[in-house]
């Protein structure tokens, strides 16, 4: 075996030449890849004894892409595209063998190559539009030649992992390999070299573009059909534009394009936000104080307490992963008919073929409902989902820590108790943690993990890797009201009430949020979530808020109905304004003794962001967040916080704490106190720094 780069080996298996890349984690492409790439393609050319070449990976995956921490850094030679021709116009056959995921730049080499085998369980994919790019090293030129064009549109624009069944029947993997990989890929390799089979070049490939070139409306077709989806982002235009460049020109000029609108995008702010956030969702898992070797427990099986609406789509994320799942309610009626909806969402899902029926039986045949919580005794982890009432939630902690077997973790889903003094009600809280999931618990992918004092690594450390085996992205708290979401959201919350009073239209006020990304404003938010929450939320704590309240008391409860901050017609989704509720918020204002004025939308939105991002500072301060970027990962995952503009911490920083420190004085000056820069905005802004800083 020749060593080419510290990266990358070559050596002679017969006839065939095997380039192997040895990077982990991951076989991102760095410098030092590319060049063992390139140097182990000439090496391969030059050997006599090789007919044919196969390169494959080492480890848990194929290249799963560019190496992103190299983004921005000045480029090193040799460049993606260079290895690339290298290997596409290589005098031998050249075979990629692909593993676990054949990602982004690491797809765009299998593509260079002139065959592609995989195992079944590979997944290949161009998913750089997650980044804010798009791919830069002729996937955009190639994939639709392969594909054809719809296809290559679908695929670039959402970045989807494609299973290697499918990607084989799309023409991308020649060939399903069974058994042994390298093996297998060396056996077509010799195949291929012994068949005299072609060098297929898939630059020099056109007839799978030339639907497109006959019926070029296909592009607008598909910009409009997921104009709602591309909403904000600058990436998926770019991707249609480029493969529109590869209908429209020859290869060349194809490749210039792509890389005029790659480093477009590459240099613009969406980019650097989507990298920003990839890195801080992976931080997000990483807990200080407790060791990566912290020894897990095995969650085989799980109960949940409550089959409400939360227990029952927790319960789902846990039969999906193959997690067998004891439901317990207080009455049978009450378990029915909880179980029953669990059961509906799924027929639903597969009756939108979104779901096999085979799947949906698997999943419910690892359900049981029980009325009595002794069945939870030999649970791994309970999860409790019934009512925010502290008495009872402390009785049944109370009961389970009688109940589960040692070494069980008793989790609660509250959003707004004291995980601390549930944790007391038990003789073991070193074992409960809070699992705040969000509604719906089923779709939502943030999992909010509330640590207590007493909270054992060993607890955290099994939940963080729960949450991802269910298909969630965790990040770890702290105790307080509200945790860290829910805690920034009230302050908007309060805002977007106080300006309504001042003169803002409520439409106005969804409209500036909805434009700025997120997927609704705050009161068509609250009329989807059902107003009646909030209200018996400020019932429980003996406040008020005017609007709020004056429309409960009317019953407009929100969408379910019919009437809100909007009206909804029967069957419509779509928030219509109500001059009732005008009255309403006039009348208020007037009550108030508000003089009511125009408000401008950059008010609109500064009221609604900043003081949000002056709660995250005390957050942080308090030590409740780890670090800035677990509150972007919250904001994003949880809350709609639109992902191009990277988090709440990461805009700030964005536009500048100064800015944001000067306009919180102005607001103060005028509304009071609660526009009180906090201690750790104000130390960041006389030190020159951001919350990156911290
Ligand atoms: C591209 O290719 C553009 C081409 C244009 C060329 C001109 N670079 O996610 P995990 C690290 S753009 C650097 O926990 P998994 C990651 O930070 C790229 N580092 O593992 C983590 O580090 P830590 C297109 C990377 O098994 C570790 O690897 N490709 C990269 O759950 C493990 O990661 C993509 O967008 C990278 N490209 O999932 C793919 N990738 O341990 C991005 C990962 O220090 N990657 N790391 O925290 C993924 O989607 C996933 O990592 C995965 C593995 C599916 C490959």
């Amino acid at each position: 075996m020749t060593a080419i780069t510290d990266f990358v080996s070559y050596e002679a298996h017969g006839t065939v030449g095997v380039i192997t890349v040895d990077s982990p984690p991951v076989n991102a492409l760095s410098q030092g890849v590319r060049a063992g790439i390139q140097g182990g393609i000439e090496a391969a050319v030059a050997d006599d004894s090789v007919t044919a070449i196969v390169l494959a990976c080492a480890g848990r995956t194929f290249i799963a892409g560019a190496d992103i921490t190299e983004f921005g850094k000045p480029p090193k030679a040799p460049a993606l595209n260079d290895v690339i021709a290298t290997m596409e116009s290589a005098t031998k056959p050249v075979v990629a063998a692909i593993h676990g995921t054949a990602l982004g730049g690491g797809l765009e080499t299998a593509l260079g190559c002139h065959y592609r085998v995989a195992v079944a369980s590979a997944k290949v994919g161009l998913p750089e539009v997650k980044l804010g790019i798009l791919p830069g090293a002729g996937g955009t030129q190639r994939l639709p030649r392969v594909v054809g064009v719809q296809k290559a549109l679908e695929f670039i624009t959402s970045g989807v992992h494609v299973p290697a069944p499918q990607a084989f029947e799309a023409g991308l993997i020649d060939e399903l390999i069974e058994g042994d990989l390298t093996e297998g890929a060396i056996a077509f390799a010799k195949k291929v070299a012994a068949e005299g089979r072609p060098l297929v070049k898939i630059s020099e490939q056109n007839d799978k573009l030339e639907e497109a070139k006959k019926n070029p409306a296909i592009f607008d077709e598909f910009r409009k059909k997921n104009a709602r989806k591309f909403r904000g982002f600058e990436a998926p235009e770019n991707c249609i534009k480029a493969i529109e460049g590869a209908v429209n020109l020859p290869f060349p000029e194809g490749l210039k394009r792509e890389r005029e609108l790659f480093s477009e995008l590459l240099a613009g702010e969406q980019a650097k936000a989507q990298q920003y956030f990839f890195f801080s969702e992976r931080l997000a898992n990483k807990i200080p104080d407790v060791p990566k070797d912290t020894p897990l427990i095995d969650i085989k099986t799980a109960g949940i307490v409550g089959a409400g609406t939360m227990g029952g789509g927790i319960a789902m994320n846990f039969l999906q992963a193959g997690i067998p799942v004891t439901i317990v309610e207080t009455s049978q009626e009450a378990l029915d008919k909880g179980l029953s909806v669990i059961k509906g969402n799924y027929s639903a899902t597969v009756s939108k073929g979104r779901l096999t029926q085979e799947k949906m039986d698997k999943y419910m045949s690892l359900l049981t409902g029980s009325t009595n919580l002794e069945d939870l005794k030999d649970a791994d982890i309970v999860i409790e989902a019934i009512f925010e009432n502290m008495d009872v939630k402390k009785e049944v902690f109370g009961k389970l820590d009688k109940i589960c077997k040692q070494g069980a973790i008793l989790a609660t889903n509250t959003s707004t108790l004291d995980v601390d003094e549930i944790g007391e009600a038990t003789s073991r809280p070193e074992y409960v943690i809070g699992l705040h999931f969000f509604s719906p618990a089923n779709v939502m992918r943030l999992l909010e993990e509330v640590r207590t004092k007493k909270t054992s690594p060993t607890v955290m450390a099994t939940c963080m890797a729960l949450a991802k085996k269910i298909g969630k992205v965790p990040a770890m708290v702290g105790v307080c009201d509200g945790f860290v979401g829910n805690r920034m959201l009230a302050k908007r919350g309060d805002q977007a009430a106080q300006l309504i009073l001042e003169g803002a239209k409520l439409e106005d006020v969804d409209r500036v949020l909805y434009d700025f990304g997120f997927p609704m404003g705050p009161f068509a938010m609250s009329d989807l979530a059902g107003n009646d929450v909030g209200w018996r939320i400020r019932q429980g704590r003996g406040v008020t808020s005017p609007v709020a309240d004056a429309i409960c008391e009317l019953g407009r409860f929100g969408q379910k109905t019919g009437d809100g901050y909007y009206h909804y017609e029967k069957g419509s989704r779509t928030p219509q304004p109500d001059p009732i509720v005008e009255e309403i918020i006039v009348k208020a204002a007037r009550d108030a003794g508000i003089n009511r004025r125009e408000v401008s939308d950059e008010e609109i939105l500064k009221r609604c962001i900043y003081p949000m991002i002056n709660e995250a500072a005390k957050i942080l301060e308090e030590g409740i967040a780890t670090r800035a970027s677990d509150i972007d990962v919250i904001w994003v995952y949880g809350y709609g916080w639109p992902i191009y503009r990277g988090g709440p911490m990461r805009y700030a920083d964005h536009i500048g704490l100064e800015n944001i420190y000067n306009d919180m004085l102005k607001f103060k000056a005028e509304h009071g106190d609660e526009w009180t820069p906090a201690p750790l905005l104000e130390r960041l802004v006389k030190e020159g720094k951001g919350f990156k800083d911290l």
